[in-house]
């Protein structure tokens, strides 16, 4: 069988750094790791090519080549994922559709002609699906309610894609997280039981990555990294060796939930592991709407001072931030902005809420008959897609002006010159203990290109920025006072001009509705 794997646009988004990209020469964030695992679930004998919308459209010789067509998507992609099966239907392709959106949708994503829908884990769901075919079914629905043991999920197929294409690759060491915060589907894609794979079967993907040459960020794309904190202990004892037999060849980053504050060991564990940023869903500084949203683990300890200990550890955060809860006092906008700027957080995915299906607020909102005909595409240029519990427009400015004020150039600039100063640098094998084919190897991506991207830096925010007072200021300071600070803070310089466009569009989308 010929089948061809495609994974659909990724709208514009907070974190699509689509400027910053192009000037690093590279073409999208991460690769689709959930088609890249389907390939290795499928029969060896199949032929197989990946193709990922976001680096390149599909080729006329790929649509002839193809005779199956398998499509990923999750909700936000949808608008492309139909687009694609009209286009396979067209070339009179099977078409095979599988991941978070045919799965919390099933019937929306079918209506577009796809022949079979392999849902939930394809672990599970792929052998049904091959099995059907081998029986001759024409069309068809595979899905389990089992959750599969990922200690048997095969090395996702890296072969497929383009390392230079990525800014960063990425890994899954766990699915599921134990918490039951209303608004989110992990609990219920993926379960409320973390699945962690072995620490042998990570080594054995990290040494893929090793081996086919990647050197750089690897993100480890859990729901929650310490969803099960004694197996991640163990699992980070042997990454330690590995990271430092390997001299650090990749900088990690992960999404952790909040009470990571409370584990010293862990956060040392994963210091020494070369794990350098966290993405923390810290959702809202208003205490009754964790609390109404069952997201208490965010209430056990004061919120800044967990975030001032995981600085102190050595990691730097982005925050997840949401608007719009039920009960939300006006002026929620406010207090989030103010919140990121007294801990320092540069940056935030910060989005108005959206009810996900098969979300316990889901089904509490279509009960109270509060859902909107309109599902939205749930991302954050889109209003909300279930009646608030204060006005809409409310909402929606105060969430257009906060977004506005913290990603002024002044604004940012100076959180993050006190994220710089705030997290404790932390440098696993330091130059001076490297071999000379690695210190060889590190200089070699001091090449024009990133030249060319320090100078715009300099260029754009040293000269001609209304903020370059600024700029020059914080550069002179940290200099001075901390220096290791220096190149992380002209790199994260370097997205500024990716959150000011958006927070152009966000205006600009948004405006309309208020
Ligand atoms: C990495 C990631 C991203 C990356 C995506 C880049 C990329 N190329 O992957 C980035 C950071 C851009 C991203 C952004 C967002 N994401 Co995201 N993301 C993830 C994450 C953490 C991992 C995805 C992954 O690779 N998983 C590992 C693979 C192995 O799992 P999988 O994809 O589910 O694949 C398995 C099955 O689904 C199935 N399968 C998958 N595809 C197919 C296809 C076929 C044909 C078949 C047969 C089977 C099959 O088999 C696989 C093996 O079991 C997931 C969470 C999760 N646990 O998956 C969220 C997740 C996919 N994201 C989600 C959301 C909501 C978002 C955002 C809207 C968040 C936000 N509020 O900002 C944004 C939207 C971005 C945009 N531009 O609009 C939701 C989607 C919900 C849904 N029902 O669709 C998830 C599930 C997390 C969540 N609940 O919040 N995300
Ligand atoms: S901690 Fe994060 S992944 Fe876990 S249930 Fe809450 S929002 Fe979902």
């Amino acid at each position: 069988m010929r089948a061809l794997l495609i994974y659909p646009t990724l709208p514009a988004h907070i974190l699509s750094f689509k400027k910053t990209m192009a000037r690093l020469d590279k073409k999208s964030s991460y690769p689709p790791v959930g088609l890249m695992t389907v390939a290795a679930l499928l029969p060896s004998s199949w032929d197989i090519k990946l193709v990922d919308v976001n680096i390149r459209a599909v080729s006329d010789e790929e649509w002839q080549w193809a005779e199956m067509v398998m499509i990923s998507a999750m909700i936000p992609q949808k608008n492309d994922f139909h687009h694609h099966i009209e286009q396979a239907k067209l070339h009179n392709k099977l078409v095979v559709v599988g991941g978070p959106y045919p799965t919390a949708l099933p019937e929306e994503a079918a209506s577009s002609g796809a022949d079979y829908l392999v849902l939930n884990e394809g672990e599970l769901t792929i052998p049904l699906f091959l099995q059907g075919l081998e029986n001759g079914d024409l069309q068809g629905v595979y899905q389990t309610t089992q959750k599969p043991d990922i200690t048997q999920t095969p090395l996702p197929r890296y072969d497929l894609i383009n390392f230079d294409d990525y800014a960063a690759l990425s890994i899954q060491y766990s699915r599921g997280c134990p918490f039951l915060c209303e608004f989110c589907d992990i609990i219920t894609l993926y379960g409320r039981k973390p699945r962690v794979k072995t620490p042998e079967q990570m080594l054995a993907e990290f040494d893929l990555l090793y081996n086919l040459g990647w050197r750089g960020v690897v993100s480890v794309i859990d729901d929650n990294f310490i969803g099960n904190k004694r197996q991640v202990k163990s699992f980070l004892l042997l990454l330690k060796s590995w990271m430092l037999e390997k001299q650090y060849p990749f900088a990690l980053v992960t999404e952790a939930s909040l009470d990571l504050a409370q584990e010293t060991e862990l956060m040392q564990l994963m210091v020494e592991c070369n794990f350098k940023g966290l993405f923390l869903g810290i959702e809202t500084p208003d205490e009754e709407s964790l609390i109404l949203t069952k997201k208490s683990q965010n209430t056990h300890v004061p919120i800044t001072q967990a975030i001032d200990t995981i600085y102190q550890a050595g990691f730097t955060i982005i925050a997840g931030m949401v608007i719009g809860f039920d009960g939300e006092k006006q002026g929620a906008g406010e207090r989030i902005r103010q919140f990121l700027e007294v801990t320092h957080i540069p940056m935030a995915n910060f989005g108005i809420l959206q009810a996900l299906p098969t979300t316990a607020l889901w089904d509490r909102l279509e009960q109270e008959q509060r859902l909107l005909s309109d599902t939205g595409d749930f991302f954050s240029t889109q209003p909300m897609n279930f009646k608030p519990s204060r006005p809409a427009e409310q909402i929606i400015s105060e969430y257009i002006e906060a977004n506005w004020q913290l990603y002024e150039p002044k604004a940012y600039l100076k959180r993050l010159y006190q994220h710089c100063l705030s997290v404790t640098i932390v440098q696993n094998g330091a130059w001076k203990a490297l071999s000379p084919a690695e210190k060889k190897r590190r200089l070699e991506p001091l090449n024009k290109r990133s030249l060319y991207f320090l100078l715009s830096i300099f260029g754009r925010y040293g000269i001609i920025s209304a903020a370059r007072l600024d700029f020059w200021g914080y550069l002179f300071k940290l200099a001075f006072k901390k220096p290791v600070a220096v190149l992380p803070f002209l790199v994260n310089c370097a997205f500024l001009e990716d959150l000011e466009a958006y927070r152009q569009f966000i205006r600009q989308q948004m405006q309309p509705f208020t």
